[in-house]
């Protein structure tokens, strides 16, 4: 008897991962501007909402750097570009948030080998209700337009 509930669990645990995969968002558009000298990277995505409800994107990881921070760019009056930590970025239902150059980006901190133009890098998104999506960003050269 005992036998046939460790079978039962087993059998529901890959579901139990699939649950937490964020299918309902979509993702596009994913690259990584590279900058030389190891210095921090920019992340940029386009992430659609299938859902009718809100999600909200609360942090990233990745294997390939040590730190991945949500960052948000922003000009001054005097036009002068900062940027800080945001702590989440809403994507409404049924809608699409863009991170893109002088806005919402991905802070890629501390590579943890040496990158290059033509590179995939695997990052998870983490959202607010605990699902996760996994995405490859395409690292391009710094010069890239957006
Ligand atoms: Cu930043």
């Amino acid at each position: 008897m005992k036998r046939i509930v460790f079978l039962l669990v087993g059998a529901l645990l890959p579901l139990g991962v699939q649950a937490a995969q964020a299918d309902h968002i979509k993702a596009s558009h994913a690259w990584i501007r590279l900058l030389p000298a190891n210095l921090p990277a920019g992340g940029y995505v386009t992430l659609d909402n299938e859902s009718a409800s809100a999600a909200t994107l609360v942090s990233a990881h990745s294997a390939t750097y040590a730190s991945a921070m949500l960052h948000q760019s922003t000009q001054d009056p005097s036009g002068n570009s900062t940027m800080r930590m945001v702590e989440r970025v809403s994507i409404p239902a049924h809608g699409r948030l863009a991170l893109a150059p002088s806005g919402y980006h991905l802070m890629l901190e501390q590579a943890t080998h040496a990158l290059k133009p033509g590179d995939m890098v695997a990052i998870t998104l983490d959202f607010a209700d605990g699902s996760h999506l996994p995405v490859s960003f395409l690292v391009r050269p710094a010069n890239t337009s957006p």
